[in-house]
C-alpha cells in the first residue's frame, strides 16, 4: 500500500511538472508571437505638420522601435530620439525598399507631399514628388514587401464646377491646382493598385489641418494655423484669405485619429479604395477671428488676399463625410470653440 501511495505521488509531481513546463513553452510562445507578429510601420515624411504628431501617436500605441521616422531631413529632438529614424528621399524606389528590408517594415504611411500652395508655384517638382513616392510605395506593395498602405488625399481633389455645400463623396472632380491635380490622379492609382493586385491601400481626403505643435508649410489653409501665432505673438493677424471664404477644417487630434483608425479598420469595412471624404468643422477666416477674440480681446484681424484666395475659392465650403462615419465609425470629437481653447492654452503654456 505505501509503496502504491509514493508511486502516485510521484507521478502526481511529474504530471504538474509537465504541466508547469507546458504552461511556459505556452507563455514563451505568446511572447515571440507578440514580438514577431506586431506591425513595424513606416512613416515617410514624419517631420511635416501632420507626420510629427502622426509619428508620436503610432510610437506611443505600437512602441518606440516598432515606429521607423524618415524624412529628407532630420526632424525635432524628440522625434530623432524617441525612436529610430532614418533620411530618406521619398521618390527613391530603392532607398526605400533598403530600408523596409533592414526594419521589416510591414506598413507604410507616406505622408511626403506638396501641398497647394507651394505646389502651384513648382509645378513640375509638385507633380514629381506627390506622384513618384506614391507609384514607387505601390509597386512596393505590389512585390508583396509590405502588407498596408496609407496615403493622404485631400479636399483639393474638388474644383469649382464640384458641389460646395455637402461636397458628396462622389461628384464631378475637376481641380483647378495642380496639387488637386496629383491627387486626384493618386487616388485612382490607388484604387488601380488594390484592383489590379489586391494592394491593401487606404487613403481620406484632408480638410485644412489645424495644429500648434508643428506649423503646416505650403497649404492654402495655413492661414488657420498662422494666426493662432501670431495673435499671442503680435495681437494682430493680416490674412491671405478674404473674410468670408469657407473651408473645411480638423483639428490635428481628430486627423490622427481618423488616419490611425482607417489603417486599424477590418479590410471588409473599406469601402472605397479611391478616398473618403473627411470632415469635421467649417469656418470662416472672420468666424475664427472672433473665436481667437473671446481669448485675446484686443486681437485684431486685416485682409489682404493673394493668388490662394482663387485656391481657397474653387474647394468646397462644406463636406459629406457620412461615407467614412458609416464604414469604418469615423467621428470628431472638436468643434471651433473647443480647438481654439485647447490651441490657445498649449500656446501659454509652451511660452512659459
Ligand atoms: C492645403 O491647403 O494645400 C492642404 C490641403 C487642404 O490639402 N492643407
Amino acid at each position: 500500500m505505501f509503496y502504491f501511495l509514493t508511486n502516485v505521488k510521484g507521478y502526481l509531481k511529474t504530471t504538474f511538472f509537465i504541466y508547469q513546463i507546458l504552461n511556459l513553452i505556452n507563455l514563451c510562445a505568446y511572447i515571440f508571437e507578440m514580438f514577431t507578429m506586431s506591425d513595424t510601420i513606416l512613416v515617410m515624411g514624419a517631420c511635416g505638420q501632420i507626420g510629427t504628431e502622426l509619428t508620436e501617436k503610432l510610437r506611443e500605441l505600437y512602441g518606440n522601435n516598432q515606429v521607423i521616422a524618415s524624412d529628407i531631413r532630420e526632424g525635432s529632438i524628440d522625434m530623432m530620439e524617441s525612436g529610430p529614424f532614418e533620411i530618406l528621399d521619398a521618390t527613391d524606389k530603392n532607398a526605400i525598399l533598403q530600408i523596409i528590408q533592414k526594419h521589416k517594415i510591414t506598413q507604410v504611411y507616406l505622408m511626403a507631399a506638396m501641398l497647394s500652395a507651394t505646389a502651384e508655384r513648382f509645378p513640375i517638382k509638385g507633380w514629381d514628388l506627390n506622384m513618384t513616392s506614391l507609384l514607387a510605395v505601390l509597386e512596393l506593395a505590389k512585390e508583396k514587401h509590405i502588407q498596408k498602405v496609407f496615403w493622404p488625399s485631400s479636399m483639393a481633389v474638388f474644383g469649382s464646377s464640384s458641389p460646395k455645400i455637402n461636397t458628396p463623396q462622389q461628384t464631378v472632380m475637376e481641380p483647378s491646382t495642380v496639387y488637386g491635380i496629383s491627387k486626384v490622379a493618386g487616388e485612382h492609382w490607388c484604387n488601380y493598385y488594390y484592383e489590379k493586385f489586391g494592394v491593401d491601400v487606404r487613403s481620406i481626403r484632408y480638410p485644412g489641418i489645424i495644429s500648434w505643435k508643428t506649423l503646416p508649410g505650403g497649404g492654402t489653409t495655413d492661414y488657420a494655423v498662422d494666426i493662432y501665432f501670431e495673435a499671442l505673438k503680435k495681437g494682430n493677424y493680416e490674412c491671405f484669405l478674404d473674410e468670408h471664404t469657407r473651408l473645411p477644417m480638423m483639428y490635428m487630434d481628430d486627423a490622427i485619429d481618423a488616419t490611425i483608425k482607417i489603417m486599424q479598420a477590418d479590410t471588409e469595412k473599406i469601402d472605397v479604395r479611391t478616398s473618403y471624404n473627411l470632415a469635421a468643422i467649417s469656418f470662416t477666416p472672420k468666424e475664427i477671428a472672433d473665436e481667437i477674440k473671446k481669448h485675446v480681446p484686443n486681437f485684431s484681424i486685416s485682409y489682404k488676399p493673394d493668388f490662394r484666395q482663387d485656391i481657397a475659392q474653387s474647394w468646397p465650403n462644406v463636406i459629406d463625410d457620412s461615407k467614412a462615419r458609416k464604414d469604418w465609425d469615423w467621428n470628431h470629437q472638436y468643434d471651433l470653440t473647443t480647438m481654439t481653447t485647447d490651441i490657445i492654452a498649449n500656446l501659454k503654456n509652451k511660452a512659459k
